[in-house]
């Protein structure tokens, strides 16, 4: 953890609207942002980074184009499948989550090609990361 990190949540949470609140600000570019928050030393944490579409599906009526064949394409894990595991994460010992972007992602996919030893070839590549952010105000129906 880099001098100057600042963490907002105190511990790993049990419900969804706490977990969006569990920001951590790795660029000291952004923490003039947070200027006011509470300092919290880092040290004692284990922190677990989690790419929510990758983790767990705890709602199969958000899996909107779900295509688990494709590494490319949304997998179906979402906000609810990870807080259905967060006593799992406890229980390992973790005390804080670092989750990828929730915000609306682009709407249209992007064609990558594998290496070739992979013998995948091409496919779509979608916003499943959360970083191709389409929309700061709105969240990602997928999650
Ligand atoms: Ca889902």
């Amino acid at each position: 953890m880099k001098p100057g990190t600042r963490k907002i949540c105190p511990s790993l949470a049990r419900s969804a609207p706490f977990l969006l609140s569990c920001i951590i600000l790795l660029s000291p570019a952004l923490s003039w942002a947070a200027a006011d928050w509470p300092t919290t030393d880092w040290s004692g944490d284990i922190l677990y980074f989690v790419l929510i579409d990758r983790y767990a599906d705890g709602d199969s009526s958000n899996n909107r184009r779900v295509e688990r064949n494709n590494p490319g394409d949304y997998h179906g894990g979402d906000l609810k499948g990870l807080t259905q595991h967060l006593d799992e994460l406890a229980d390992l010992g973790i005390t804080a989550l670092w989750i990828n972007p929730v915000q609306k992602q682009i709407p249209q996919g992007i064609y990558a090609s594998a290496p070739a030893n992979l013998g995948i070839g091409e496919f779509k590549h979608w916003g499943f990361h959360g970083y191709w952010i389409d929309d700061f105000t709105a969240m990602e129906p997928r999650e």
